[in-house]
């Protein structure tokens, strides 16, 4: 059956490796035989203080980040969150919906707000709101996110049902299924294999943006935090050595083949041979990327064509699903 499909990212910069296995590699391959949403979330990027120049500049490289990775921009709605203004309108109906309790619960604002939490946009901590209305207001059934909004999803579910239930409108607002990758659904640092691969952290060497060249990668690769064993033969073995497991993981997702087949095809080896082949692999499959965003940059008015198109697509379905919750509210229109 076909799947309505939604899912976003932030125009923060410097997409890499973790947002691409993640979540837009998986935006592309659903394209074929779905109805897909995809948007750039500049609402949600602005949870914490963007310089304005940047946001702009960083929204184009998303969308440009999007069509180099194959999504079709005629198949999908690609579009930006802030000029479809249900998203904000349904976020605050969903303010009043969901629960403190629910929110302190979240496992990123603690992440984010770190010790300075009286000094966090309120923006962060309702960031959750805001993503469920997202997703709902196109009857999403499913949503293809990395394992770090597995929580998030889960809250989505939680406010769609109490929506339904608190306007006795049941099956009203549908409660969408989370798209995780069962195995290394989330790329981890390459300087740190028990944290996860993140834009914002203060090293670059712990990433691999989308835009590295060849030189970069292999450098990054050959730089990686390690362990002193040679690799293992199982994934038990994994369990207690998360830079292995990562490398790994990187290594079976890009190659399209199980944890298994990479085991078989590394054990016994040393991390010098692992790091040669995955620097291959990778300047493979994403340096090819990398330049294809280069490309597009260069044509900033196809890039806002896009935008625009999606926009009116995205508008459309949107008013029409929140003069329905409108409805339902009793608000008078
Ligand atoms: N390390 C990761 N592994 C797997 N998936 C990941 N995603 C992000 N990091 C990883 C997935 O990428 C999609 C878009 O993410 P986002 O840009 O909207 O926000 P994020 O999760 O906050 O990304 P970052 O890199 O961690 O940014 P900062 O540093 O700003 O917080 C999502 O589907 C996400 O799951």
């Amino acid at each position: 059956m076909k799947k309505k499909i939604f899912s976003g990212v932030q125009p923060t910069g410097n997409l890499h490796l973790g947002n691409y296995l993640g979540a837009i590699k998986n935006f592309v391959a659903l394209q074929e035989g779905n109805d897909c949403v995809y948007c750039v979330v500049d609402l949600h990027a602005i949870t914490i203080k963007q310089d304005p120049k940047l946001l702009k500049s960083n929204t184009l490289e998303t969308i440009a980040t999007f069509l180099a990775s194959g999504l079709d921009a005629k198949k999908n709605i690609i579009f930006n969150q802030s000029s479809v203004s249900a998203h904000s309108e349904f976020a605050w109906i969903l303010n009043c919906v969901s629960r403190i309790g629910w929110m302190n619960r979240m496992t990123q604002f603690k992440e984010k707000a770190g010790n300075n939490k009286e000094n966090a946009s309120v923006g962060l901590y309702v960031y959750p709101t805001l993503m469920a209305a997202d997703i709902l207001l196109y009857d999403s059934t499913h949503v293809p996110v990395g394992d770090d909004q597995k929580q998030h999803l889960e809250l989505t579910r939680d406010i769609a049902q109490k929506f339904n239930n608190d306007f006795n409108c049941d099956g009203f607002i549908t409660v969408p299924e989370p798209l995780i990758q069962k195995e290394f659904s989330r790329i981890m640092s390459l300087k740190d294999g028990t944290k996860k691969m993140s834009k914002s952290d203060p090293s670059s060497q712990s990433i691999i943006s989308l835009n590295d060249d060849k030189e970069n990668i292999v450098s990054k690769i050959k730089k990686a935090k390690t362990d002193s064993l040679p690799l293992p033969s199982t994934k038990v073995e994994l369990k207690d050595r998360p830079e292995a497991g990562n490398l790994l993981g990187i290594y079976s997702n890009l190659s399209e083949n199980k944890i298994e087949k990479t085991l078989t095809e590394f054990k016994g080896k040393n991390f010098s041979y692992l790091k040669d082949q995955l620097s291959a692999l990778i300047i493979e499959k994403i340096c090819p990327i990398g330049e294809e965003i280069k490309k597009l940059l260069n044509d900033k008015n196809y890039l806002i064509s896009v935008l625009n198109k999606g926009t009116e697509r995205a508008d459309l379905i949107s008013s029409i699903k929140l003069k329905k919750i409108h409805e339902k509210m009793g608000f008078l229109s």
